[in-house]
């Protein structure tokens, strides 16, 4: 018997464990020894009963993902949870940690379920663009109704032990201690017959119920084709027999593996764990902070705030005077008001958090952190003379960071004495909820700095992406070309809304326009006033938001920007399109008509060109970083993997060739980047310079 797979003894029930770390994935190595233990178990008279469960710090994870794209190797899962199914003695599944994909279906081919209280349970694989594989697109409708069964599959979220229980999909929870109450539970099926679930019907779905959750799932599927896959699957589950029903799914299964969103959506699973791994930082040990400051408690320092204090950090979060605290303090209580309304969390929580927090206008009293963090007004002096403050008052080893976007972090470390202790944690907004930081390494930054930063990212259960210092950093540098680009095709003959919707169309959450009338026009304003200094004649510009800031069109906040807002519905706005058409007509630029292809061509040959700067430049490490910052930063769809992963598929020739149009179109406003004509000559692709 192989390691992977133990078996131990209870008087007559066998414990079948799983042992497999760092998840305990079903590896080939895992199927083989569990079918032989089952078999085993089967086979030998003094066992009655079996209990599946496994060791260390969860059940299983599933699949192995480093298995997947590769040639099957048997045994394979679903027949694996066959014999499970078929056995005449009786088997039960006990669940803890997390119980996912293969995990899940494992002990829906069991006879009885119990899990701890702290487990979880889910399909996931929708979440990699995949299908259950293993008999779950069936067995779990069966057991739990087709209504729930494809809320699960398709939104591929995790279900608790309450829940599980309430919908049918345990049998109980394990009061004490798991493996004793699952041996008993066992023990009490002996000599019953087994229920399987392959032999029963699934329960008849209220038409109502079912036709809400479908369009539920294709609404929210936007451009992802597995959620409307599992809507096909489990409507089999009702009509199809379960052997017919069970090799479609089998077949959905391989023909989604092989997708791009598929290869794509593992690109970024597999991005998201790489990306804190740095061979550079290997001796640099990252600091135990457990108490943080923040300076500046606006819409960032409040959110970073509750970030922070979720992850169970002491915060001391200082303000300019009482009033701007008091303000602070409520923006804080504020989020953890809406939590409670939206019954993400309970009073006994917030109390708790909050009791973490100790807000002052006292800046001495941010001596006793181990990293402050700075959220003042985005300008300069005030953030230099804060810089000289900290440096009287921190002692010489605290970290300092700034979570500023745009200015220069190099002259922030010449006013810090100690420059070596300082780096940019650039959070995105709202700060507790998005899941991105960048962390920014300056010339001096020392490596034991940004190894306590990630660390950091890590307890905030967020992805930190390492980014070098350059105006924008890696994503709103990026986003910089981007909404340049928007702006040339207005310029051009395209309209906001065109260029909205054919965005929206590739994936994006919310087209550009909508998102900076959200976010606010003057923003980008204040920018390019400060950039109009250095900028050149020759520098391809369309200042149309000058113009549209200038007549108050702020965005949604003021009822008007790119779109009018009536109660928080958008419309166009022919005022906004004559603008639009008037500069453009002076512009002396030919005008055309885009059609959505053109636009999204565009705009994303601009972010790749931009990428592959980013990367030739070493701002960015590795290709996939700049997909991570694109993705939980940006709303990049995850099922196209990035700009620098798309651009991959779709073929560096085709996008070089895209560069080049824009960089003859708009002279100095586009330049191609001589790592992307680099790679496309010699038909590499980024994932290569990644692989080196
Ligand atoms: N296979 C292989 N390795 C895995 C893995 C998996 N399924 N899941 C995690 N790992 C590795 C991961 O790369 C990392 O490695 C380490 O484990 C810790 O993970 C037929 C076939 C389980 C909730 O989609 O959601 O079943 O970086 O850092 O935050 O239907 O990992 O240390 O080298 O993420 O505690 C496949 C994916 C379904 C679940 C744990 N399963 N995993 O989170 O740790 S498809 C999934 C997760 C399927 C059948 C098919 C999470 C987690 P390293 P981690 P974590
Ligand atoms: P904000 O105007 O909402 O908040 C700034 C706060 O800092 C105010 O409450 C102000 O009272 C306080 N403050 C100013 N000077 C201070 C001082 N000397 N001591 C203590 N408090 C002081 O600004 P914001 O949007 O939260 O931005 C803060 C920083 O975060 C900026 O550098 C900005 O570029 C950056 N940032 C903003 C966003 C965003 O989307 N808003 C995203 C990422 C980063």
């Amino acid at each position: 018997m192989s390691e992977v797979v133990r078996i131990s003894r209870e008087g007559e029930v066998a414990i079948v464990e799983i042992d497999n770390p760092p998840v305990n994935a079903t590896s080939q190595a895992v199927r083989r020894a569990l079918l032989d233990a089952v078999q085993r178990a089967q086979s030998e008279s003094e066992t009655r009963a079996i209990v599946i469960a496994g060791a260390g710090r969860t059940f299983t994870a599933g699949g192995d993902i480093s298995e997947f794209g590769k040639p099957p190797r048997e045994p394979h899962l679903p027949d694996v949870i066959n014999r499970i199914e078929e056995s005449g003695k009786p088997i039960v599944v006990a669940w803890h940690g997390t119980a996912l994909g293969g995990g899940c279906e494992i002990g829906l081919g069991a006879h009885k379920r119990i899990i701890t209280k702290d487990g979880l349970i889910g399909l996931p694989e929708v979440k990699l663009g995949l299908l259950p594989g293993a008999g779950g697109t069936q067995r779990l409708p069966r057991l739990i109704g087709p209504v729930a069964a494809l809320d699960l599959i398709a939104t591929g979220r995790m279900v608790g032990a309450e829940e599980a229980l309430r919908i049918g999909l345990v049998d109980a929870i394990a009061e004490t201690d798991l493996r004793r109450e699952a041996v008993a539970l066992a023990r009490s099926l002996i000599g019953q017959m087994q229920p399987r679930l392959s032999l029963q019907a699934t329960p008849a779905a209220e038409p109502e119920a079912w036709q809400a959750m479908v369009d539920r799932v294709n609404r929210e599927a936007k451009g992802r084709i597995a959620p409307l896959r599992a809507i096909e699957l489990v409507s089999q589950s009702l009509t199809l027999a379960f052997g017919v029903a069970q090799a479609n799914e089998r077949r959905a299964f391989f023909e989604l593996m092989s997708s791009d969103q598929s290869l794509a959506l593992r690109h970024i699973f597999s991005a998201e764990r790489e990306t804190g791994k740095r061979p550079e930082l290997s001796s640099a040990r990252p600091r135990d902070i457990s108490h943080i400051g923040i300076i500046g408690a606006g819409t960032m320092g409040s959110g970073i705030a509750v970030a922070f204090l979720d992850a169970g950090f002491r915060v001391t979060l200082v303000e300019a005077d009482e009033s701007a605290l008091q303000a602070g303090v409520e923006r804080v209580s504020g989020l953890y008001q809406r939590s409670i309304r939206s019954g993400r969390m309970d009073d006994a929580t917030r109390v708790a958090r909050l009791a973490l927090l100790n807000p002052t206008t006292e800046m001495a009293k941010l001596a006793e952190t181990g990293l402050v963090i700075e959220a003042v007004f985005e300008d300069m002096a005030i953030k230099l003379e804060l810089m000289k403050q900290l440096g009287r008052l921190l002692p010489a080893s605290t970290l300092v960071a700034s979570n500023t976007s745009y200015l220069d972090l190099e002259q922030m470390a010449d006013a810090l004495p100690g420059p070596e202790r300082f780096l940019g944690l650039h959070f995105f907004s709202p700060a507790h909820v998005m899941k991105l930081v960048e962390v920014v390494r300056a010339r001096r930054t020392s490596p034991e700095a940004v190894a306590t930063g990630l660390a950091i990212a890590r307890k905030l259960k967020k992805i930190a992406v390492v980014t070098g210092v350059c105006e924008g950093f890696i994503g709103n540098r990026i986003l910089a070309k981007f909404r340049a680009q928007c702006e040339f095709m207005l310029e051009e003959g395209a309209l906001p809304r065109e260029i909205d919707i054919a965005m929206e169309g590739f994936g994006l959450a919310m087209g550009p326009f909508a998102v900076q009338d959200l976010a606010g026009l003057d923003i980008a304003y204040a920018r390019r006033k400060r950039l109009a200094a250095t900028r050149t004649p020759d520098e391809r510009d369309v200042p149309l938001v000058d113009r549209l800031v200038e007549e108050g069109r702020l965005g949604q906040k003021a009822g008007r920007g790119w779109y009018l807002y009536d109660n928080g519905k958008r419309s166009a706005d022919p005022a906004v399109d004559a603008i639009i058409r008037m500069h453009a007509a002076g512009s002396g630029r030919p005008q055309r008509n885009f059609n959505a292809a053109d636009i999204q061509n565009r705009i994303v040959a601009a972010m790749v060109n931009e990428g592959a700067k980013i990367l030739g430049e070493g701002i960015a490490a590795r290709a996939f970083e700049i997909d991570l910052v694109l993705v939980h930063g940006y709303g990049f769809p995850a099922w196209r993997g990035g700009p620098m992963h798309y651009a991959d598929r779709v073929g560096l020739k085709n996008i070089l060739s895209i560069a080049k149009t824009a960089a003859m179109r708009d002279g100095k406003g586009f330049e191609v980047a001589p790592l992307l004509e680099d790679l496309a000559q010699s038909q590499r692709r980024f994932a290569d310079l990644d692989a080196n």
